[in-house]
């Protein structure tokens, strides 16, 4: 009996541990994201890892949310990177370990595909950030 009692209170704890860690604010969740809203890791190894071929897609006239956070932290040294979007005239500014999630709004006006890259010719990896992509869906909301 006493056994028992024993595991019920082990699995609250346990329990109670689960809930407080899926409340707490900030810890990343498997939710689905803000439809037009994405986050994008920048470090020397590309935008989310990839060196080349990167992009999301949008419907025209999306408003889209874009978030780009540092993804260098666990190199050597500060790695900063500023993101342009040029055809939208948008700017991040320095994007570091000081300064590691920005966040941009637009609305995806245009046609085919926006170039995003990072401005900065010596960062780390910089040939990784130069060919990322949105590219604009057309064809309308016709899904
Ligand atoms: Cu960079």
């Amino acid at each position: 009996m006493k056994k028992k009692f024993l595991l019920i209170s082990v699995l609250l704890g346990i329990s109670l541990v689960i809930s407080a860690c899926a409340q707490s604010p900030g810890v990343e969740t498997n939710e689905e994201p803000e439809e037009g809203a994405f986050r994008v890791v920048v470090s020397r190894n590309g935008f989310n890892n990839e060196a080349q071929g990167f992009h999301i897609e949008v419907e025209e006239d999306q408003e889209v949310e874009l978030t780009f956070v540092y993804g260098d932290s666990d190199f050597s040294q500060n790695n900063p990177h500023n993101i342009i979007i040029p055809e939208y005239g948008i700017e991040t500014g320095i994007i570091d370990e000081n300064n590691p999630e920005v966040t941009v709004q637009f609305t995806a006006t245009g046609h085919g595909e926006i170039a995003f890259m990072c401005s900065i010719p010596d960062c780390i990896g910089h040939s990784n950030l130069v060919s990322g992509r949105i590219m604009i869906d057309e064809s309308g909301h016709e899904d």
